[in-house]
């Protein structure tokens, strides 16, 4: 018999079900989104090259911090996790000075308020990896807020685990991917509480829609870097002279495939795993 789930929640490109009291089920679908516009057009096999990648950052970063990672579905974009009770806040760790870090270091100097040395350019790398929580929107973008606010919504205590945690992650995520030609400029994560009131990664890790992955062959500070994955996406977008406001414009196939080429790619070069064998078998990136 079929089990029955509930939808519970949608992503821009993902979906949420419940599978009982205790666990979820996280499925990554094709979409891709630009300039915060989801397009008409799916990049074939996305959601397994994302669910395969944070697979395999949960299974090599369980002994940093545990996460909510059950199972793997055959299909290969299908996680069952622990259901959490999230942090009302949104783990940010920035190791380049890149999007709204920029935005905010160029009007104030500080970023969430950590004080920066003067001096810094577009794309610099950090001194030290800084964090850098936001507030979770229900609409349009979070909201980057200081620690002093951000300890205000989950407690000092839980605030300085939260930092030294996501701080951790960074540093292993970011050193093991440099070594593989991959920059993650800065990364997004959601730690939440087991029902013994543990902290767990959950949501995604290190993929390049919860993160900026760029190139390392072509960093150079002083500019805005390519995007590792969307970079023929957003050149094509930008040719056609799109407003960026809905509806996205559909993709040419050689959009397509080169972008599907470059997601693939960021799979093989961080796993070190053929990504036809993730797909034949997902369980592969988890050992
Ligand atoms: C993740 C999200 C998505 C829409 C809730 N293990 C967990 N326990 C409790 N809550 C979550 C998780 Cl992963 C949780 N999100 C983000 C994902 C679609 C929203 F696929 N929301």
């Amino acid at each position: 018999m079929p089990e029955a789930v509930t939808h519970v929640g949608s992503g821009k490109v993902r979906e949420l079900y419940e599978l009982d009291d205790d666990r979820l089920l996280l499925v990554a679908s094709d979409r891709i989104s630009t300039f915060d516009v989801v397009l008409p057009t799916e990049i074939p096999d996305k959601g397994r090259v994302l669910t395969g990648l944070s697979a395999f950052w949960f299974a090599r970063t369980r002994e940093l911090v545990p996460n909510h990672l059950l199972a793997l579905r055959d299909d290969g974009r299908s996680t069952e996790c622990r259901r959490l009770e999230m942090l009302p806040l949104e783990c940010v760790v920035r190791g380049y000075l890149t999007g709204s870090g920029w935005k905010d270091y160029r009007a104030t100097g500080s970023v969430c308020g950590h004080v920066l040395p003067p001096g810094l350019e577009d794309s610099q790398k950090l001194p030290e990896p800084i964090f850098t929580p936001s507030t979770k929107a229900q609409e349009g973008h979070d909201e980057n807020i200081d620690r002093e606010r951000a300890a205000e919504l989950i407690g000092q205590e839980r605030f300085d685990e939260v930092e030294r945690i996501s701080i951790e992650l960074y540093r292993f995520a970011s050193e093991y991917a440099a070594a593989r030609g991959i920059l993650i400029a800065d990364t997004k994560f959601e730690l939440g509480l087991d029902a013994e009131g543990n902290i767990m990664l959950g949501d995604e890790a290190f993929t390049p829609d919860s993160s900026r992955f760029w190139p390392a062959d072509e960093y150079e500070a002083g500019r805005a870097q390519p995007s590792f994955d969307k970079q023929f996406v957003r050149d094509y977008c930008e040719s056609l002279g799109w407003n960026k406001t809905p509806p996205g414009p559909e993709l040419p196939e050689g959009v397509v495939s080169g972008t599907r080429a470059r997601y693939v790619e960021a799979f093989e070069r961080l796993t070190g795993i053929a990504f036809d064998a993730y797909v034949a078998d997902p369980d592969v990136v988890l050992s």
